[in-house]
């Protein structure tokens, strides 16, 4: 059939606005599965960006294992084109409980792993014990190099060492560049709750690209009970500032607590109280095993307004349920903020398992938390935040996952979301359930394009 004139033109117009289909695609961010239907009750992901490589991309997380498999262990993924595909690498495992996998890139493209590699405690004679801190390289997220123990008990989890994070030192003019980082919890006894036994945050650094790691360091100025609760000293994330200043903030009996080093992870000082923490960071909500408010510590490498300011975001019920909030300082930790409140809900619903990322470029806040708000019971959704006016105000993206029930068929959620920055890319990461009968656990992947240094989305 022959085209009129008028539907030449309106044709045209189709083909204009097909070809601009692409770019529009990700005006809200986009959510894709990260993990594939098979995966195993995945939780606790940790997102990373690589900053020569802004498409690369690397998520680690916990996954439940087959029959005749440890019982939880450490899976990466890698992704090409910026969040969008995800190619699956089970991580190395010696036969023991692997979990609370993070992932951080340096500054020349090389991502470091770390988690712990445990077994034998809660148990009163077990018969095999191991604790241990484990940091592995690589440079495509595909090919490892052979975890290397940060710290490692053999045949004994007495003391336990837990909750591990990975800092780099990425400054550009820091005379420790390159420097890694890991700081943890460690209990003396896990879960007692003698009054001997105390939970302190310890530190190791390592000069050589994670190949060896110092004697750990304890920077605690007072310790936590070991009941692995509100007491309990825990929370620990080191991160570097542009001179090459060690931050770290944790969570423990005098509330949110900061700590520094100024040269470069060998020694720290006299702790500073952020934030009292009302409720505590352990913060139970209904439907899940557990949750926390532990903080998250970030800091601004970006050569913008707030070039250096050190950033604590955490979950706290100050306002009567669990909100998400974040302090700043602008001279190196000495002073905060009041909290900010992150989610701009009314009152009365909990956010969950918030995580921070500042884009090293154009220095905005990202954050990612599960929310509850607008929806009945146990009902749960995904919210992004985003600050361009360093910390001061958020805007609240909700994302579109489907409401799940959090979470009658399965209550271990982790103990953590992921979310990544850079350039305005924003990649997030976090569990989410499917519909019943179904059920099934997967990890998504939340990806947004803003405008660097506005809440643009493009
Ligand atoms: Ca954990
Ligand atoms: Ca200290
Ligand atoms: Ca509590
Ligand atoms: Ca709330």
């Amino acid at each position: 059939m022959p085209v009129a004139p008028a539907a030449a033109a309106l044709a045209l117009l189709i083909a204009v606005v097909t070809q601009t289909v692409p770019a529009q695609r990700l005006l809200s961010p986009h959510v894709t599965p990260l993990t594939p239907a098979n995966a195993r009750r995945p939780a606790e992901v940790s997102v990373s960006i690589n900053p020569t490589n802004p498409e690369h991309v690397i998520a680690v997380m916990l996954q439940a294992g087959a029959p005749g498999e440890p019982r939880v262990s450490s899976h990466s993924y890698t992704s090409q084109d910026g969040g969008m595909t995800w190619k699956h690498v089970r991580a190395h495992n010696n036969g023991r409980v692997q979990g609370d996998d993070g992932v951080v890139f340096g500054r020349d493209g090389t991502a470091y792993h770390s988690y712990i590699a445990f077994d034998g405690i809660r148990v009163d004679r077990p018969e095999r014990a191991f604790s241990g801190i484990f940091v592995r390289s690589s440079r495509d997220g595909l090919t490892w190099n052979d975890p290397v123990a940060v710290v490692d008990h053999i045949n004994t989890a007495i003391p336990f060492e837990d909750k591990p994070w990975i800092g780099v030192d990425r400054g550009g003019s820091s005379a420790h560049r390159g420097n890694v980082y890991v700081a943890w919890t460690r209990f003396d006894v896990y879960g007692s709750d003698s009054p001997a036994h105390r939970s302190h945050v310890m530190f190791s650094r390592s000069r050589d690209g994670a190949r060896t790691f110092s004697a750990p360091l304890e920077i605690s100025d007072d310790t936590g009970d070991a009941l692995d609760s509100d007491g309990t000293v825990e929370g620990a994330v080191p991160v570097a500032g542009p001179k090459g200043d060690v931050y770290v903030a944790w969570a423990g009996p005098k509330g949110l607590v900061f700590d520094r080093s100024g040269d470069g992870g060998w020694t720290f000082g006299t702790d500073v109280v952020i934030a009292p923490m009302p409720g505590g960071w352990d913060l139970p909500v209904p439907g899940l095993e557990r949750h926390n408010g532990m903080p998250v510590t970030a800091v601004d490498l970006s050569d913008g307004p707030h070039k250096g300011t050190i950033y604590v975001n955490w979950i706290d019920e100050r306002n009567g349920d669990p909100d998400v909030f974040v302090a700043s300082s602008k001279d190196g930790g000495r002073s905060w903020t009041a909290p900010v409140r992150v989610n701009d809900d009314a009152k009365g619903a909990a956010q969950l398992f918030t995580w921070l990322a500042v884009d090293p470029l154009d220095g905005s806040l990202n954050l990612i938390f599960h929310d509850r708000r607008g929806l009945s019971g146990t009902m749960t959704g995904v919210t992004l935040a985003r600050s361009v006016d360093g910390g001061k105000s958020f805007v609240n993206y909700p994302l579109r996952v489907p409401p799940f029930d959090c979470c009658a068929a399965s209550t271990f959620f982790g103990d953590y979301n992921g979310i990544d920055a850079y350039g305005g890319r924003v990649v997030a990461a976090f569990p989410v359930l499917s519909a019943p009968p179904g059920n099934q656990q997967s990890v998504q992947a939340a990806i947004a394009r803003f405008r660097p240094g506005t809440q643009e989305l493009r």
